[in-house]
């Protein structure tokens, strides 16, 4: 049986990809591992949680040493927003922590799962249908992060041997645990203020289009990829991944099919606008679905479904779907 490391399990991929973990491997077997923030009780209660930072590298090695991981998940990052406001502290968290987990992998032999991300794109890109091999001139400390992480997981792939690999996740919605920072993070906040308030306030421009996904598709593209016969995969650590592109307008259409009283207004972020503006409309994701079969199972409609069945029941609030 595998043992295995999430870093970041307490975040919103994190908390649900080791939870999905354990059911498949064993509670035992998943080792969840957070830095600042506290895990919740689920999470806590399943299995084991320590907390570590993994810009101290003897704090990611004494882990994998006490359980005798095999594979990591390394999860444990800065956002896009968050680390434009922060880039000295992005470096540390985003390289570092990426260079010190490579390092313990390489060392004890483990394999790794990184997330790159739409980030990873820039100027320049192709904004439609981006290809799997593009030009990647990201003007974001993110970017910067998330570039630089394919080329050293790479690196570490063919000069080490350490079988790393990785998708480009485009914006995650979910509405167990919050994203910290993000960009895309307009498209969780509308399902909440839908059945909170039937109003919301976005960020993003009308007509900016975006890759998204609904969580399961996310954590099933991850431990799918892990699983994937490595022969099969020339592009180990860098797939693109989509499975919608969307602006605010669409969502909210779809959500008034549900909340018929339901409005969307702007108030634009120039920051985050940025950001957006410089990232992929739609990707190219055929590289993925050839080399280990990805394929999503959730649209905007069926996601909006789900979101808004789940999260009222979550708030409390009853709404008809
Ligand atoms: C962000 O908005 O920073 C992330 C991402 C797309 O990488 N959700």
């Amino acid at each position: 049986m595998k043992k295995i490391l999430v870093t970041g399990a307490a975040g919103q991929i994190g908390s649900e990809l080791t939870m999905a973990l354990r059911e498949k491997y064993g509670n035992e077997n998943v080792i969840a591992t957070g830095h600042i923030k506290e895990p919740d009780e689920t999470l806590h209660n399943s299995g084991p949680f320590h907390f570590i930072d993994c810009t101290k590298i003897n704090t990611v090695a004494a882990i994998v040493k006490k359980y005798r991981v095999d594979t990591i998940y390394h999860l444990a990052a800065l956002l896009s927003a968050v680390a434009e406001k922060d880039p000295q502290l992005a470096w540390d968290v985003n390289m570092i922590g990426l260079y010190n987990v490579l390092e313990t992998a390489r060392t004890y032999k483990c394999s790794v799962f990184t997330p790159s991300s739409i980030g990873a794109f820039g100027p320049g890109t192709p904004l439609d249908h981006t290809p799997q091999d593009t030009t990647q001139r990201p003007n974001t400390m993110y970017g910067v992060t998330k570039v630089a992480g394919e080329l050293l997981c790479d690196y570490y792939f063919k000069r080490f041997k350490v079988d790393t690999r990785g998708v480009r996740y485009p914006g995650i919605i979910s509405y167990k645990t919050l994203p910290g920072g993000g960009t895309t993070d307009y498209a969780v906040e509308i399902y909440y203020e839908a059945i909170k308030h039937k109003k919301y306030t976005s960020f993003i421009n009308r007509g900016t289009y975006l890759d998204l996904m609904y969580m399961p598709d996310a954590i099933t593209a991850a431990i799918d990829l892990m699983e994937a016969n490595p022969d099969k995969l020339q592009h180990r650590n860098a797939f693109n991944v989509s499975a919608m592109s969307v602006a605010p307008e669409n969502i909210a259409d779809e959500i008034r099919k549900i909340i018929p009283e339901f409005t969307l207004d702007y108030k634009v972020d120039p920051l985050r606008q940025a950001i957006a503006d410089s990232w992929p409309n739609n990707m190219d994701d055929s590289a993925a679905r050839q080399e280990w079969g990805w394929e999503p199972e959730y649209n905007l409609e069926s996601m909006t479904k789900d979101m808004i069945e789940k999260l009222s029941q979550k708030l409390g609030k009853e709404i008809k779907t």
